[in-house]
């Protein structure tokens, strides 16, 4: 019986040691807390982005408070001092226009935190109001758009397209660049004639009042449509058809994002080419803001590779797009 109780009081006594040795729980390193602004939900792309920024947070390990400024600046400013006042590691936002946005990035600066652009970018005098700044190169999207003109124009033998552009959001980073890298590359193309400009805002409601004013005016003097993004293009699509004309055959459509629905529609011939605008920037958003937290330096513009898909590839190779 002794024997028994010895070898139990040994037991507990081991129990008793490897419970107190336990190494204490690590304490989790705080999550980087995230606020970002998001300019709204206008298009494929703009969902696609927001999307892919709350997936990526949440792969990362990122706390993440996302605000949808729903098409408004001064939605964007009061989120942005929502977030200051919250105290949050780092800040980011996708700016609707260049201008305006001087004096709350200076608070922001103020309090201490850093401020990471996404897709688009501000116009401002001090360089130290933002750390960062991720998204396409507008101006080369502009010039793939005008080189697939270009050569487009010397395969049908043209000397001469009339060319009617739909411009995105006015003042906004890739309204202005797309329209400058289209028109600089094709400056010196005596071909190339612009008809008229107008403003559709991104939106697809105001891509097919912007053609329909246009096909109205123009009729079959267009010969080639220059949408600044896939959601104007398809509200175009269906105005061309019903005002009897062959999309992608009797006009050259030329578009920019490369959603699933626009990809579908360049398959099928009636988009010519879709310069490639992509909205996955959640990773490099995550890896740029933890890198800031830690105090490592990061680059002050990160473009994502892009390309252009033309209706005349093999477009089955293709995978799903993803928005
Ligand atoms: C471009 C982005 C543009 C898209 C549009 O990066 O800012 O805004 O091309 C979106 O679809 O509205």
């Amino acid at each position: 019986m002794k024997a028994k109780l010895r070898v139990v009081a040994v037991l507990l006594l081991c129990c008793a040691f490897l419970c107190g040795c336990q190494p204490k729980q690590q304490a989790a390193e705080p999550a980087l807390v995230l606020g970002f602004s998001q300019l709204g939900s206008e298009s494929s792309f703009r969902i696609g982005n927001t999307k892919d920024i709350e997936e990526k947070a949440k792969a990362y390990g990122v706390s993440l408070m996302m605000d949808n400024a729903n098409q408004k600046q001064e939605n964007q400013i009061n989120a942005i001092r929502r977030f200051i006042a919250y105290r949050v590691d780092v800040i980011a936002f996708s700016p609707i226009v260049e201008e305006g946005w001087d004096n709350v990035l200076t608070e922001a600066k103020q309090a201490g935190i850093p401020v990471i652009l996404v897709d688009r970018t501000v116009k401002t005098s001090d360089d130290s109001l933002y750390i960062s700044q991720i998204g396409a190169d507008f101006y080369r999207e502009g010039v793939m758009a005008a080189e697939y003109l270009t050569k487009k124009a010397d395969e049908l033998g043209k000397d001469k397209l009339r060319i009617v552009e739909i411009t995105g959001t006015e003042n906004s980073t890739p309204m202005k660049q797309r329209h400058e890298g289209f028109w600089d590359t094709v400056a010196n193309d005596s071909r190339m004639e612009l008809l008229e400009s107008v403003n559709g805002d991104f939106l697809r409601s105001r891509g097919a009042e912007c053609i329909r004013y246009l096909l109205e005016k123009y009729g079959n003097q267009i010969d080639v449509i220059f949408s600044h993004n896939d959601e104007m293009t398809l509200g175009a699509l269906p105005e061309i058809e019903q005002a009897g004309y062959t999309p992608g055959q009797d006009m050259i459509l030329i578009s920019i994002d490369g959603g699933q629905e626009a990809i579908d529609l360049l398959k099928e011939g009636k988009i010519n080419c879709i310069v490639e605008c992509t909205p996955m920037l959640g990773s490099l958003l995550m890896e740029t803001a933890q890198a800031v937290k830690e105090g490592k330096p990061v680059n002050r513009v990160i473009h994502p590779v892009e390309r252009a898909f033309s209706s005349d590839e093999d477009l089955s190779v293709l995978p799903p797009r993803g928005y």
